[in-house]
Formats: structure tokens, C-alpha cells, sequence
């Protein structure tokens, strides 16, 4: 009976301790919230690029999908362009999420305008991804959407982030085999003034910053 008293407090501690162990040992993925043609969907990437989990947040309509397809083949022409680089400009700590398959990328910057003029950033190119497309993530009523941008602003000597809860540019038909480490090639279009070039880092899947 002693020897019971003694051994059931040992045996449970010894457990928790397990669990505990195993618990903290288990590495944990985020969730990241990607955007797909088809709408958002919230996923969990382990550090290989295996899909752990994955569900919808929001999705397109299939007969919208038909009317955002073709009205984007007809904006997807680049509004006339300077292709002066400017050096007012600064594009830092940019960053592409890869994602398997033919999913398509999102890439995130750091914006800003050293001029004391108003830029317009109304397009972007990269040889890598046949179609870069600005969005905006927008909240309503406590539900994710993305609207796309044809153009948005940054004022003088201002900036503006394109970070995973404001905008993002989405990347799409991959034109080149990537890895995570690699860097591509961006091509930012300011209106009526010029371009800038800028080096951006390719990370993982399961990535959330730079
Ligand atoms: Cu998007």
C-alpha cells in the first residue's frame, strides 16, 4: 500500500513530464493565409514545403472568376512606362513567398518615396512569373477578401509596406524553376516618372517575413 502511495504521484508527474516534453519538441507551423485564383485559403507548410493542413477562408464564385479573368487579360496591358531608374526611390527588404506546384507566389516590400512629388506604383513585371498583379487584403465584417489594385500611391517623402495583413503583389505562371534562397528579379513602374529595379529574396513556403 505504501509502495502504491509512493509510486501512483511518480508514475503521473513522470507522464505529464512526457507529454510536456513531447509537446515542446513537436516543431509548431503557422498559419499562413495565401491567395489563390480561385480565392484565400488559410495553409500549414512544414519546413519542406509539405502541405499539413490547409482550409478555405474565402472563395471565388466560379461565374465571377469567368468575368475577373477577363477583365484582367484586359488590364494586364502596362500603361505606358518610363523605363528611367529612379534613385528617389527605395524598395527594401523584398521577399517572395514560393509555394509548391503552380500555386501562385506573393511578394512583400518596403516602399518608399524620397522625392517630394506624389508616386503612383501602377505596375510591375518580373521575367520570372508571367502576370504580377497588385492586391489589397480587405476585411469585412470579419471575413478576408482581395481586391486588386490597378494603381496606389505613395506620398512624398513618404512610405508604405506591403506586408501579409495590407498589400501584397501576386505572382503568377512561373516562368523559371525556383528554390527557396534564390533571388528574382522586380520591376516596379512609377507613373509618368520611371522604374526601379530591385533584387528580391526568395523564401519557403511556410515564411512569414523577410
Ligand atoms: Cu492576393
Amino acid at each position: 500500500m505504501k509502495i502504491l502511495k509512493f509510486f501512483i504521484p511518480v508514475l503521473l508527474v513522470a507522464g505529464i513530464s512526457w507529454l510536456a516534453v513531447d509537446y515542446f519538441k513537436k516543431p509548431k507551423y503557422e498559419w499562413i493565409e495565401i491567395c489563390t485564383a480561385e480565392g484565400i485559403k488559410r495553409v500549414k507548410y512544414d519546413d519542406q514545403g509539405n502541405l499539413l493542413a490547409e482550409e478555405w477562408i474565402s472563395q471565388i464564385p466560379a461565374h465571377l472568376l469567368l468575368v475577373e479573368k477577363s477583365q484582367s487579360e484586359a488590364q494586364n496591358q502596362v500603361p505606358e512606362i518610363k523605363l528611367i531608374e529612379l534613385d528617389h526611390v527605395e524598395v527594401d527588404r523584398c521577399w517572395v513567398r514560393l509555394l509548391p506546384g503552380h500555386l501562385p507566389a506573393a511578394a512583400y516590400f518596403e516602399l518608399k518615396n524620397n522625392s517630394g512629388k506624389e508616386l503612383v506604383l501602377n505596375a510591375i513585371k518580373t521575367p520570372s512569373y508571367a502576370s504580377a498583379v497588385m492586391h489589397e487584403n480587405i476585411r469585412k465584417q470579419g471575413m478576408i477578401t482581395m481586391e486588386r489594385l490597378d494603381k496606389v500611391s505613395i506620398a512624398a517623402n513618404g512610405s508604405l509596406s506591403f506586408s501579409l495583413n495590407t498589400y501584397h503583389i501576386m505572382l503568377e505562371n512561373k516562368q523559371a524553376n525556383l528554390k527557396p534562397g534564390d533571388f528574382i528579379s522586380l520591376q516596379f513602374y512609377f507613373q509618368d516618372e520611371g522604374m526601379k529595379t530591385v533584387q528580391c529574396k526568395v523564401n519557403s513556403p511556410n515564411s512569414l517575413s523577410y
